[in-house]
């Protein structure tokens, strides 16, 4: 007889795979391909062609032309930027 997971294990689960992501509060390598801890517009659009460039200005808070971590982190929590993953 199969048991369903009960959502307190689900929850668990779920938990469980956000916190690498919570804990990541840095560029993420796979999109900072040039490996400077910033993130262009070219970066971004790599990995989301769906950023526009006037997405990409709303992420870019203090309007220097890239991204930080706390930019990134902000446009994440924000909905901007897809969350990413390892
Ligand atoms: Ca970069
Ligand atoms: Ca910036």
């Amino acid at each position: 007889m199969k048991k369903p997971m009960n959502k307190m294990a689900f929850l668990t689960f779920l938990a469980a795979l956000s916190v690498p992501a919570l804990a990541a509060a840095e560029i993420p390598a796979d999109i900072d391909t040039d490996g400077d801890g910033v993130l262009t517009i070219d970066e971004v659009q790599a990995s989301f062609p769906e950023v526009t460039s006037d997405g990409f200005s709303a992420m870019d808070l203090n309007a220097d032309g890239v991204l930080d971590e706390d930019e990134v982190t902000a446009a994440q929590e924000a909905g901007l930027m897809p969350p990413t993953e390892s």
